[in-house]
């Protein structure tokens, strides 16, 4: 990214209002960079951008390794876009660096998606840390929306944290379950249903449209109770293999949003998330500066030996640290 005057972070805005799919691309690797320089530039492209955002129905979608995510995200996708929306599908994968693939590293698998002139699909952005990851994901979905797009899928695989950073930074967050037993029996991670606004049974066909019925059977009882303020959590099935279902998801998700609009729902959630999204800032952003300050670095690897040994309790040695990071004693 150079600083030449078509690259400045206003006419690159600009660029990305108006459609344009390789400033598109670039915004994102723009805001996707670690480099200081870059960040002062990302931070005034999403400015210039920000008044445009928030046009957009943002869903998280989740489940398991192997329950069709791609499958489903394929021909959701595609039917959205035949009903006239445009649609950017984003991912968080925290595990994406240790597997050396990314979720959506199977972009290929969605190739009618990907095919669309009206889809948008970006891998997970490399890094070390869930909140960076999650962070560059969020800023993604906005310049999508500044770039037009008026669905946001944003896609996670259900194995662990990343589900509750997606689900803080969407309308809603619809869970993609198997024609099987309980959570447990699913490899379903303890209190990830709870987040869902939605559950889906997938591969709701063949020999397991039988097992899919009582699963879903299965969950509307046990969720009689699980509300989301005034949103009774639906549980529907689907076979995205067979495009079959998917309709009605899409229905779904938008009596969810009239329902959230009309009860002020949605506009709470969103600035109860812009709020958490500005103290996790804050957080990776003190954390950061605190790695990298000169004194702290000094004496971080001898302190953290000396705790892991026994020799110093951790709240010495963070208060130690701590007082090198500040420059005078901590209270
Ligand atoms: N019978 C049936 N199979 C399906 C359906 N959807 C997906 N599959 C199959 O399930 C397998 C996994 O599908 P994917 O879409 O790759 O699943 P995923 O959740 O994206 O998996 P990961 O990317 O590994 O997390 C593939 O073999 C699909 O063909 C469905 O509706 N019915
Ligand atoms: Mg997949």
């Amino acid at each position: 990214m150079t600083t030449s005057s078509a690259h400045t972070p206003a006419a690159l805005a600009e660029a990305v209002r108006r459609g344009d799919r390789r400033a598109l691309a670039r915004a994102i690797t723009l805001i996707e960079s670690t480099r200081r320089d870059h960040r002062a530039q990302a931070d005034q492209l999403l400015e210039a951008l920000l008044p445009h955002t928030g046009n957009s129905v943002r869903v998280g979608i989740s489940g398991v390794p192997g329950v069709g995510k791609s499958t489903f995200i394929e021909a959701f996708g595609l039917h959205v876009i035949g009903l006239g929306h445009n649609v950017a599908v984003l991912a968080i994968d925290p595990t994406s660096q240790r597997t050396g693939g990314s979720i959506l590293g199977d972009k290929t698998r969605m190739v009618d998606l990907s095919r669309e002139a009206n889809a948008f699909i970006r891998p997970s952005p490399a890094g070390s840390t869930l909140g960076g990851v999650a962070r560059r994901t969020r800023e993604a979905m906005l310049i999508c929306e500044a770039a037009g797009f008026d669905v946001i899928v944003v896609e996670t695989v259900g194995v662990g944290q990343s589900e509750t950073a997606v689900a803080d930074m969407v309308d809603l967050f619809m869970l993609l379950l198997l024609p099987a037993g309980g959570d447990e029996l699913q490899g379903i991670k303890k209190g990830i249903v709870e987040l869902a606004d939605l559950l889906v049974v997938n591969k709701a066909d063949g020999d397991l449209a039988a097992t899919a019925r009582h699963t879903v059977a299965d969950y509307r009882h046990a969720l009689m109770l699980l509300r989301h303020g005034d949103w009774r959590v639906p549980v529907l099935s689907c076979s995205a293999v067979n495009k079959a279902g998917i309709d009605q998801v899409w229905t779904t998700i938008g009596e969810h949003k009239a329902a959230m609009e009309a009860s002020g729902a949605r506009v709470t959630r969103r600035s109860e998330q812009a709020r958490a999204w500005l103290w996790n800032e804050i957080r990776e952003t003190l954390v950061e500066a605190f790695q990298a300050h000169p004194a702290v670095r000094a004496d971080l690897a001898t302190l953290e030996a000396r705790v892991t040994g026994g020799a110093i309790t951790p709240t010495a040695a963070a208060r130690a640290l701590l007082e090198k990071f500040l420059g005078r004693p901590v209270e």
